[in-house]
């Protein structure tokens, strides 16, 4: 495969960029390599500037559940950016896509548009502050909230392809009032709270680990986290920036049969634009400015590009049929990982929900379990990353895109086919055949 332009703009980009790439799970760092430079995408499929094609299980980390270039999308972007790229004033857009949020998702009564899913994430921690008056939070680690100060202890993500467990320049003061517990440890939460009577604001959790790879919750982890929240008078906060419209229609809330306190929406709502929200009851939302004194504002929120792709996104997701065809193709593609993995006697953990998936590579040390991952602590002890990398280059060389790290979700999209699925398997046969 030729990669010298992607090899050129590589040595040009870290000349004028940190690392070269502007977010760091971008660099290969965790596979190694020159990262390709995309030049376009169409469906299913990216395009590098060698031309070298690509099926891609990234999708930009998960907005693009209808694929690259959706027609009805870019229609509704060329429209609304006909009219004026942004305006700092309301928009109907604003109202409509608003409008069809708080409808599917009977959780939130009133929302924000927000520009990013570290901007959710931050302004639902300042509303469960503001709100309950307390200035603990609990976090798992493993979980990636987005880069804000208080969130970035432990988290998962490029941090932990980096392996940081910590961020520098985050002030001491910054995460003193972030309390982590393991993924799935619902009596270590439980003693958290125990220990800190009254003075918990909120517990923000990714229903589905998908920042330190891809991990399920257990059947009694998230109910267990609603009635601690409730009994203690903590706010529970939902990140679904990137289950919501993915993992479950409308999100993973639906699914486990949760009713969150403050949801964060990202990703698909923006299809493919810099969108990304926060919301729950009335009473709570009430307290964000100019309601309130919760303070949170943004130049480019609820931008008329952002929400017209978000409009037609949802718009199309909503074709009956649509989300369950994507969820069946996950599943296919999920059970012939299994399968490929079972033949060639290669210990792996896959599983999938919706159109979300991951698996890991478990290495020696792993315990004779059906899934032996169940959190952060267990993912960087059993992760086999030599041969994640290993796999990552062959599947790459094959004309396969999935993340370039060992420790992030996949996506698919309504644009891969049958056959792209059945390809994919293929692809990982002679892969596996391969793995050292
Ligand atoms: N949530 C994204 C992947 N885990 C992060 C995207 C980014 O950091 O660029």
């Amino acid at each position: 495969m030729k990669t010298t332009q992607s090899e050129n703009l590589y040595q040009r980009a870290q000349c004028v960029t940190p690392g070269g790439v502007n977010s760091p799970v971008r660099a290969f760092k965790g596979v190694g390599g020159t990262p390709r430079f995309i030049a376009r995408g169409e469906g299913a499929y990216v395009f590098d500037v060698d031309n070298n094609q690509y099926l891609d299980y990234v999708l930009s980390w998960g907005p693009l559940i209808l694929g690259h270039a959706h027609p009805a999308v870019i229609a509704a972007i060329y429209e609304a950016a006909s009219l004026g790229t942004s305006f700092g004033a309301p928009t109907e857009r604003e109202v409509q896509l608003a409008t069809s949020i708080v409808n599917l998702f009977p959780s939130i009564d009133m929302m924000r548009f927000v520009s990013s899913g570290t901007e959710a994430t931050m302004s639902a921690i300042r509303l469960a502050r503001a709100f309950t008056g307390r200035e603990k939070i609990i976090k798992f680690s493993g979980g990636f909230h987005g880069h804000a100060d208080m969130l970035l202890a432990e988290a998962g993500s490029g941090m932990a392809t980096l392996s940081l467990p910590s961020c520098a320049g985050v002030p001491i003061a910054a995460t003193a009032d972030t309390i982590i517990v393991p993924y799935n440890d619902l009596e270590a939460t439980t003693q958290v709270f125990e220990k800190n009577i009254g003075k918990i604001a909120g517990i923000i959790v990714e229903p589905i680990a998908g920042n330190m790879g891809f991990v399920l919750p257990s059947a009694d982890f998230l109910p267990g986290l609603s009635v601690l929240c409730k009994q203690h008078g903590a706010l529970f906060i939902f990140d679904e920036v990137m289950t919501g419209f993915r993992a479950a229609w409308p999100g993973t809330q639906t699914h486990y049969n949760i009713i969150p306190d403050i949801t964060c929406l990202g990703k698909v709502i923006g299809g493919g634009l810099p969108i990304a929200a926060y919301g729950g009851r009335q009473e709570i939302m009430e307290k964000v400015a100019p309601l309130g004194a919760m303070y949170q504002s943004g130049t480019l929120s609820g931008n008329p590009l952002g929400t017209a792709a978000g409009i037609a996104t949802l718009k199309i997701l909503e074709t009956p049929a649509l989300f369950a065809e994507i969820t069946q193709k996950t599943s296919r593609l999920i059970e012939g990982i299994q399968h490929v993995a079972q033949v060639h006697r290669i210990r792996i953990q896959a599983s999938s929900m919706g159109s979300m998936f991951g698996f890991y590579f478990l290495n020696g040390e792993t315990p004779e379990l059906e899934n032996p991952i169940t959190n952060y602590e267990e993912a960087k002890k059993y992760v086999h990353s030599k041969r994640y990398a290993q796999f990552f280059h062959e599947m790459l060389n094959r004309g396969y895109y999935f993340a370039p790290s060992a420790f992030e979700a996949g996506f698919l999209s309504s644009a891969h086919s049958d056959t792209d699925i059945e390809n994919t398997l293929t692809a990982f046969h002679e892969t596996f055949k391969v793995l050292g």
